[in-house]
């Protein structure tokens, strides 16, 4: 390693040259590719917009471009081409890698990349002392957003860009401000782990653990077998992207198109993250399998759990970790969890409920007709197994989730920069107007 500077000024930290250099001839050829094809295609119409769209959360339309990560509604994730499952058995910080540049770094890569990361994971006093200030049942989401916010005075880009660095380099110093955050999100998530739920001691970094294994260190639970750390891994991967319009990467992106640092803009996606129709949706999924097992005190026969799931459906509530607004088919990242359970614990009460659901719960929505997937999504399975090794604050596991997804925000945003991304203003219109344009029969 040559140990090459991103910037030729000042203390910066070196950034490896491996992902740095891969990047840097990828990007010339990513603006090569986009400048292209603006040049070919920019009036060329991909898409119309139809009213119930405008009111329906712009569901579907093709208004973004996002090129790490893609859902395909009879895949699922696709990162840069890959399906996910294809994927389960890699390290994050490789598939971070992966996202930023599309190549999977060698062993020697990996390597430097993960002493990048560990050498940037010392988190300031000043974190802590805030995050000590915060009233003691504030949400360990909302602990992480302020953490992640208290931090931008750090950024390496609002820095250079005050002093007025080259548009050309905003990538650059993105992908420093990036490492910085990811090598720190392990230790402060784990951190306000055992400071919000009473653990005690925060628990050292261990600088021979990879990224993942290191979190799971950290967060302090017991792990003799080892297999705690095998799923902190998965669960990592399997989160990191989810293309670019879901609401965690669409604000970040929105944030960042206003040329806010990462620490502002992670933090945006973040707080999208924390809501219940998004990422606390997996806090909420183990809250529901515990209370099946509480209704029945045991895990119940399929007949008894079909006979329930009908008695929700009429009660006009939804099945927790079943549907999604984009898949049309088993969540493959479910699939990973379910794999890793049936080897892992499968005599797990918990995790056989999970089992059962799954054998019951699509047919019973298809039967009721409403749901366009009666399939389970990625939370119908992870809180089981996080639950099974001892983390049981269900209220911590968005953090986890954050973790994760903050290596594909990153690797977007840093994407974004390379491509002088510009401010993002749609436009927006009246009920009114559109009333208007509508009345004179142009529908249809
Ligand atoms: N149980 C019961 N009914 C469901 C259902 C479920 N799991 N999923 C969808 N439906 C219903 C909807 O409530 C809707 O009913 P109404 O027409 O009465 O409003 C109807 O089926 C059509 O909904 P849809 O188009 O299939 O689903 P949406 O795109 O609107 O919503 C989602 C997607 C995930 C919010 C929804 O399936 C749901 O609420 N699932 C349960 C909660 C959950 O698991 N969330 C995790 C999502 C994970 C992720 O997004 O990553």
């Amino acid at each position: 390693m040559s140990g090459e500077k991103i910037f030729s000024q000042g203390e910066e930290q070196v950034v490896m040259e491996g992902i740095f250099d891969v990047l840097a001839h990828k990007m010339s050829a990513y603006r090569e590719q986009v400048k292209q094809l603006l040049s070919r295609q920019a009036g060329t119409v991909i898409d119309n917009v139809t009213v119930a769209q405008v009111y329906g959360g712009m569901r579907g339309v093709k208004a973004l471009v996002c090129d790490t990560s893609r859902v395909d509604p009879d895949l699922g994730l696709l990162v840069r081409g890959t399906p996910i499952a294809d994927l389960a058995d890699r390290l994050p910080e490789e598939v971070f890698h992966f996202l930023l540049t599309s190549e999977l770094p060698e062993e020697a890569g990996c390597r430097d990349l993960q002493k990048e990361l560990s050498q940037r994971g010392t988190v300031p006093e000043y974190v802590w002392d805030v995050l000590s200030g915060m009233a003691p049942d504030s949400h360990p989401m909302s602990m992480l957003s302020t953490a992640i916010v208290s931090m931008q005075r750090e950024s390496v880009f609002s820095r250079r860009y005050d002093e007025g660095m080259d548009r050309d380099d905003h990538w650059k110093a993105t992908l420093e401000d990036s490492l910085n955050l990811l090598a720190r999100l392990p230790v402060i998530a784990a951190g306000i782990y055992r400071m919000r739920f009473g653990k005690g001691e925060r628990v050292p970094a261990d600088p021979n653990l990879d990224w993942a294994a290191n979190f799971a260190h950290m967060l302090g639970i017991d792990d003799p077998t080892g297999e705690f750390k095998k799923l902190m891994r998965l669960y990592m991967v399997v989160h990191c992207d989810h293309e670019g319009g879901n609401v965690s990467a669409h604000a970040c992106n929105l944030v960042g198109s206003a040329l806010s640092d990462i620490y502002y803009s992670v933090s945006a996606g973040l707080n999208g993250l924390a809501g219940p129709l998004h990422g606390l949706a997996n806090q909420e999924c183990l809250k529901f399998l515990l209370s099946v097992r509480e209704e029945f005190g045991k895990v119940p026969d399929e007949e008894d759990l079909e006979e329930f799931v009908w008695k929700r459906l009429r009660n006009r509530q939804v099945i927790p970790g079943y549907g999604h607004a984009v898949l049309r088919c088993t969540d493959p990242r479910f699939l990973a969890f379910l794999e890793f359970g049936k080897r892992a614990c499968p005599a797990d009460p918990i995790f056989q409920l999970v089992d059962s659901m799954y054998r019951v719960v699509p047919g019973v929505l298809k039967g009721h007709g409403k749901a366009k997937s009666p399939y389970p999504n990625v939370d119908a399975g992870s809180g089981s197994l996080l639950h099974h090794f001892g983390l049981t604050e269900f209220s911590f596991y968005t953090v986890l989730f954050s973790v994760s997804r903050a290596l594909g925000l990153c690797a977007q945003s840093v994407l974004n920069r390379g491509l002088a991304s510009p401010i993002e203003r749609p436009k927006s219109v009246s009920t009114g107007w559109i009333e208007e344009e509508t009345s004179s029969g142009a529908q249809g």
